[in-house]
This record gives C-alpha cells, sequence and structure tokens, in this order.
C-alpha cells in the first residue's frame, strides 16, 4: 500500500530515547510550517523517553543555514547523539528554491559523515504551501514527528554498531 502518512509509524518499533541527547535546529522562514514540524518532532522526542535536559533546540533564519548550525552544534556539544535540521522550502518565482535545495542536502550529508553523528533532515521542499501544509502536520503528517523517529532510529543503530 502507498505510505501517505509520514506520521504512521509503529511506536512499539521506536528506541527507548532515555539515555541520548539530541539537538534540534529549526529555520524560521515559512514559520507557520517549521513551528509546526519544531513542535512534532519535540514532542514525539519527549515522548519516546528524551529527557528534556537532554535535548538542545535552536533557530537559525533560514534553511540555508542549518547545514552551519548542524556544523556548530556538534563542534560544541560532543555530548550529541543526533541532531535534526527543520526547514521548509517553497518554490518561488526564481532559481533560489533550487540553490537551497542543493545546498542544505549536500551540506547536512557532508556536516554528518565529518562527525560521525546522524544529521536527520527534516527538510520540506514544495512546490506551494498547501504541500507544506499538508507534511507539517495536515493530511499528509509531519514531518517533524518522521525526523524524531529517524534520529531515535539512528541513534540505536549507532549504538549497536560499536
Ligand atoms: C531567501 C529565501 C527564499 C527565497 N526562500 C526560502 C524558503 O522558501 N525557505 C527557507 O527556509 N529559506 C528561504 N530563503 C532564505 C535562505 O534559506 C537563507 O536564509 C538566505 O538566502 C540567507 O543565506
Amino acid at each position: 500500500m502507498k505510505k501517505t502518512n509520514l506520521s504512521d509509524y509503529d511506536p512499539t518499533a521506536v528506541p527507548d530515547g532515555a539515555s541520548y541527547s539530541i539537538g534540534v535546529i529549526a529555520a524560521e522562514w515559512n514559520a507557520e510550517i517549521t513551528d509546526a514540524m519544531l513542535k512534532g518532532a519535540v514532542d514525539t522526542l519527549l515522548e519516546h523517553g528524551v529527557k528534556e535536559e537532554n535535548l538542545l533546540v535552536r533557530r537559525v533564519p533560514g534553511t540555508f543555514e542549518l547545514s552551519y548550525a548542524a556544523q556548530w552544534m556538534l563542534e560544541n556539544n560532543d555530548e550529541l547523539d543526533a541532531v535534526i535540521c527543520i526547514g521548509c522550502v517553497i518554490q518561488g518565482e526564481t532559481r533560489h528554491f533550487e540553490f537551497i535545495c542543493q545546498a542544505v542536502s549536500q551540506g547536512i550529508t557532508n556536516v554528518s559523515l565529518q562527525n560521525n553523528v546522524p544529521v536527520i533532515f527534516s527538510v520540506l521542499t514544495c512546490d506551494t504551501m498547501e504541500q507544506a501544509l499538508d507534511r507539517a502536520g495536515g493530511r499528509h503528517g509531519n514531518k517533524g514527528v518522521e525526523g524524531a523517529i529517524t534520529a531515535l532510529k539512528m541513534c540505536k543503530y549507532s549504538d549497536e554498531c560499536m
């Protein structure tokens, strides 16, 4: 069956987050969307056992800045087991969209590989605001929730590989 809801998951398959420290960085652009994704991510992490004191939440101006912020956060917080990057890019009249999407996807991958820490891509790349609303708590779920689940799964994966 085609999966249409990003937040459809089996809660029993999500690792317990009690021993993990997680950073969450959200872009201020399209704040209506990123606020909902940030809330979805934080609520999900807390629900799955991450302690409030082990969460580090920060804001950056736009999605383009997420890679730098993730790198800075990891350089300055050795204890972090994962970082979730939250952003929303919406296609406009110019080619700005392409450059931001290309830069952030490559940038986040690089930061993850350079630091050996999972850096999660919770970035919506949409043609319209409606598509973004559908994926930030609307009919296709919430990509922030999906990012939180992915972060916990990757923390457990890293533990198991040690
Ligand atoms: C400039 C810009 C534009 C046009 N669109 C978006 C967007 O849809 N989503 C987003 O998160 N940020 C956008 N930005 C801002 C860039 O991410 C960045 O903050 C600026 O280019 C400054 O580096």
